[in-house]
């Protein structure tokens, strides 16, 4: 067992993320018997749930003659338009039904209409906290290893904020799978690398 102030943060093990869900990643599923062993090791764990109200901007349909994949302007920035996923109460939003869910915290994200959520500590206007910070901080955990989905969007942001916050991050890159929208695994890749982000 790891010491005290160590967290595995599981992200967005979801059903919409897996082989068949309405935003899949490929090899979504295969992640899960790994993730469910190293939950063993850890005396904390934390999953995160991407979890969006039906008429959320960041969805595709929301915007008039804009199709899945293409970008738009949030008033924080660029934002990839999604299809439509991770519904709050929604079977797609639920955890892979062989995912663990014994877990110490569930951190809900995405749940404002106008702000997506990629990362497990902040909003994507990258001030707005989700609360996992306060909740890490007050039970002394520095350390922090990621796996989930997907690597390139939230697994990357979250590992960055979890840098920029002071923690020890560890991303093991065998447990996690990739979106890849014009190489942004291969830019997820180089952003965590130079924030000092192990990849394991
Ligand atoms: C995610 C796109 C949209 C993720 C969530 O979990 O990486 N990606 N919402
Ligand atoms: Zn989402």
């Amino acid at each position: 067992m790891r010491p005290a102030t160590e967290a595995l943060v599981v992200i967005d093990v979801q059903i919409d993320f897996c082989p068949g869900g309405a935003l899949a990643v490929a090899g979504g599923d295969a992640i899960v018997p790994g993730i469910n062993s190293l939950m063993d090791e850890f005396a904390a764990v934390v999953l995160t749930q991407d979890w969006h109200p039906a008429d959320h901007l960041s969805f595709a349909s929301q915007h008039a003659g804009r199709a899945p994949y293409d970008m738009t302007e949030m008033a924080y920035g660029p934002q990839v338009l999604w299809p439509d996923h991770c519904v709050q109460g929604s079977q797609g939003a639920g955890f892979h039904p062989d995912l663990r869910t014994d877990a110490d915290l569930i951190i809900r994200k995405g749940f404002r209409r106008e702000i997506d959520s990629y990362s497990a500590f902040f909003e994507n206007d990258r001030t707005t906290p989700t609360g996992l910070h306060g909740y890490l901080t007050e039970r002394g955990i520095t350390k922090i290893t990621l796996v989930g989905l997907a690597t390139d969007f939230c697994v990357n942001y979250s590992a960055l904020d979890g840098a920029r916050l002071g923690y020890d991050v560890t991303v093991i890159e065998e447990l996690t799978r990739g979106i890849d929208l014009d190489g942004s695994l291969d830019a997820a890749r180089s952003m965590m690398r130079a924030a000092n982000v192990r990849l394991g």
